[in-house]
């Protein structure tokens, strides 16, 4: 805030635009869901074509772990929930992780 030499107070605000927290959504092999299961969820849920969810299946499967994505953290939230939701109810182990970019 500043006094100019007419009295007019003149203030002046720093806008201040924080970019959102981003978080990994992390599939986590396991011995019994299917990888055709695995692959559909990755092109429905997390939009990935064939290839790519056939590469990142592929991956997971052979080293542990590996991610689908990084989305803000609703969104990461909400594609977690439904591919859980989908792997329960076709009867499926599958796991998943979110953690911070
Ligand atoms: N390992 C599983 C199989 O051999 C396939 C698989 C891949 C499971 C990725 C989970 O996140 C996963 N059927």
């Amino acid at each position: 805030m500043s006094h100019r030499e007419d009295g007019e107070v003149v203030t002046k605000k720093k806008i201040e635009v924080k970019k959102p927290r981003r978080f990994k959504v992390v599939f986590l092999n396991d011995d019994y869901t299917p990888m055709d299961f695995v692959c559909r969820v990755l092109e429905n849920v997390f939009h990935k074509s064939p290839a790519e969810s056939a590469s990142i299946m592929l991956n997971v499967h052979n080293s542990g772990a590996g991610i689908a994505g990084i989305y803000t953290k609703e969104v990461a939230e909400t594609k977690l929930e439904q591919t859980l939701k989908w792997a329960r109810q076709e009867g499926h182990p599958l796991a998943l992780s979110m953690e911070p970019e």
